[in-house]
């Protein structure tokens, strides 16, 4: 068994199909070796003040470093990178009316660190989502070539489709070996694992997750990129940090004071600076 390679040019429908299949697939070389050099050289300075895990599942000889879009601008092509975008909106289309961004991490997995325990994603949310919702699309972008020796991605391909109780063994896993500049894309029920680094260098992974409009985010991207930073970003980003509404009702706000004419409560584009003109729809503004 083994997981589908895909070129950077496949279509969405066929990255849907190796996704319903196996649960993730790898789309090799999509970035080129300059944009992996600024993304590495933009998180370095990052990574190097981040301290390894503080357990066996984060990983105590691997450090972890969010807050990507507000710390690294090198980053943020790749959270709106369109061939992401369009395997997350695809896939998590059929559950929801807007995806957002749940969680923005480099993985530097160390020398010497164990394999992590085989896992879904999905349990972020604990166990209370029915199991034919999709919740999550995940990427890990590989900034440093992926082997087996460095701790390449684990997978077992088609266990989204598992009955619950069936116990995963590591014998059964693929490891999602790619180039730098590649991407693994994996869905939230497939599970999964970093791998044991058994190289002398770092193997070291961009995580960008998606999930589903009306999920709480891992990582609190309101925290993570405030709206004084986020106010300067595209709308396309801002709208994934969640900067938008999750839909008709959900995710507005009440402003400070009313404003002349207008609804004291606000959809979050104006908190960022958006006039509300353009955050309102036309419906309130009489239009
Ligand atoms: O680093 C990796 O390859 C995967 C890490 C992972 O699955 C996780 O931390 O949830
Ligand atoms: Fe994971």
């Amino acid at each position: 068994m083994s997981l589908q390679t895909l070129a950077p040019n496949a279509a969405t429908e066929q990255i849907l199909g190796a996704l319903q299949r196996d649960g993730a697939c790898i789309l090799r070389d999509v970035l080129d070796p300059a944009e992996v050099a600024g993304i590495r050289a933009d998180t370095e300075p990052w990574i190097e003040r981040s301290q390894t895990g503080p357990d066996d599942f984060t990983g105590r000889k691997t450090k972890r470093t969010g807050a990507l879009v507000a710390r690294c601008p090198s980053c943020r092509p790749i959270v709106t990178h369109p061939l992401a975008l369009a395997a997350a909106r695809a896939f998590l289309g059929p559950y929801c009316e807007r995806i957002q961004l749940h969680l923005t991490q480099t993985i530097d997995i160390l020398p010497g660190q164990k394999a992590q325990a085989l896992h879904r994603d999905r349990l972020a949310w604990g166990g209370y989502l029915p199991r034919e919702i999709e919740p999550q699309l995940n990427t890990i972008w590989a900034l440093t070539e992926f082997t087996e020796e460095n701790g390449a991605t684990h997978v077992i391909p088609g266990s989204q489709h598992w009955d619950p109780a069936r116990q995963p063994d590591r014998k059964e896993s693929v490891q999602a070996t790619m180039s730098e500049g590649s991407v693994l894309l994996y869905t939230g029920s497939v599970i999964h694992a970093g791998g044991a680094n058994r190289s002398p260098a770092p193997r070291i992974g961009m995580n960008i997750t998606y999930c589903l409009g009306w999920l709480r985010q891992e990582e609190n991207q309101y925290l993570s990129c405030p709206p004084e930073i986020a106010r300067g970003l595209d709308q396309e980003l801002t709208d994934l940090l969640g900067y938008t509404m999750g839909n008709y009702a959900l995710g507005y706000y009440a402003a400070p004071e009313m404003l002349e004419g207008l609804p004291d409560t606000l959809p979050p584009e104006f908190a960022i600076g958006r006039s509300i003109r353009d955050a309102l729809p036309n419906s309130l503004l009489g239009e």
